[in-house]
Order: C-alpha cells, then structure tokens, then sequence
C-alpha cells in the first residue's frame, strides 16, 4: 500500500535558507536531505492502490492561484514538552490557506478524513526518535526566532509517496500539479 501526502517541494531559496542553518549546534537528529525537504500539506497514510489512484486523479481538480511562501521563525513539537521535532515556521498567509483547503476538499471528495486540528504549517528540520531533554534546544530556537526567508513564489504542488528504504525514507513525487 503506498504511504502518501500532499505538499510542496521547496524553491531552492528555501532549502539553501534552511540547510544553511545546519552547522549550528543542535544536538544531533535527522535533519532532512535537501531532495526531501518539503512543506506539508495533508498527511494521508497507507492506502490501497485504488484509492491513492482515485486521490491522485482528483486533485487534478484543485484550481488555486500561485501564492508566495514565506518562512520565518523556528519552533518545537511538541510546543510545551519535550521537543521531537524542530521546525522552521512558515506564514499561513491566504495564499497557502487557499491551496490548504482546496486540496483538503478534493481529498474529502474520495474519503479522506482531514485532520482535526488546526493546519500549523511548518518544514521539520530535525527530527528526534527519542525526545530530547526539556530546554536542550530552547537556546537553539531562541537564537533562530529572528530566521525569514523572502517570500517565495510557490506554482505547483504535489502528491508524495514515501518509501522506508535502508538508506532513511525516500519521498518520490507520484504526481506534480501547476497552480493558476
Ligand atoms: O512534513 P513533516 O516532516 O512535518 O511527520 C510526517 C511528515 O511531516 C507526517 O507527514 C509528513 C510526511 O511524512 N506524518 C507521518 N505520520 C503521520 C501521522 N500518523 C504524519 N502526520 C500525521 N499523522
């Protein structure tokens, strides 16, 4: 069954943004690859083949304009505990709302169940298997409060499938489609 979501690949603007912020000290995690560092907009999960062939054709539907991204500050998930997650903040602007809820609405047409919670948009940065202790990266985070990354126009997304592979997980772009 392939593991889907729905997202956006990032201009390089954004990746050379963020990768630069590398070399300061967190403790160590799995920081992305470039090839696979993205914006999330649905994660989908496991599904059968037909589904994720019925998902795919109706997101054909999505009909939303080019918007800018822009990225700016840096957090942890989650917020108030122990961080596994370290992400670079991202603007939910009207533009990314829009694709947000068109995509979410195409998606809901063949089944799919749209998270609950409110869309908190954010590129993970670093990822913890076992979280790290309270306050280890509060100086880390409070340091990058102050990263922006101009906006960024955004003109297409995507349907990701990724894949467990031995060398990490690997997202390979199962369909890729214009904004207007
Ligand atoms: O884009 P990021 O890295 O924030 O954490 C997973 C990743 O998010 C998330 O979907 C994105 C692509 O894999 N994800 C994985 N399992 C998930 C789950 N069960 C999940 N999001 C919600 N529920």
């Amino acid at each position: 069954m392939p593991r889907l979501f729905v997202g956006i690949d990032l201009p390089d603007a954004i990746k050379d943004g963020l990768l630069a912020m590398k070399e300061f000290d967190l403790p160590p995690g799995r920081w992305p690859k470039r090839e696979n560092m993205h914006l999330t907009l649905h994660f989908i999960g496991n599904v059968p083949d037909g589904v994720a062939d019925a998902y795919e054709e109706v997101l054909k539907q999505v009909d939303v304009p080019k918007f800018d991204l822009t990225i700016g500050g840096v957090g942890q998930f989650p917020i108030e505990d122990r961080p596994r997650v370290i992400w670079a903040g991202v603007d939910n602007t009207a533009g990314l709302r829009a694709l947000h809820d068109a995509t979410g609405d195409a998606l809901e047409e063949e089944g799919f169940n749209r998270e609950k919670r409110r869309y908190h948009p954010h590129i993970t940065l670093m990822r913890y298997k076992k979280p790290l202790r309270r306050g280890i990266a509060s100086t880390w985070i409070q340091e990058h409060m102050d990263l922006y990354i101009e906006p960024t126009q955004i003109d297409e997304f995507v349907l990701y499938e990724s894949e467990f592979t031995g060398d990490g997980v690997r997202y390979t772009k199962r369909a890729v489609y214009a904004l207007s």
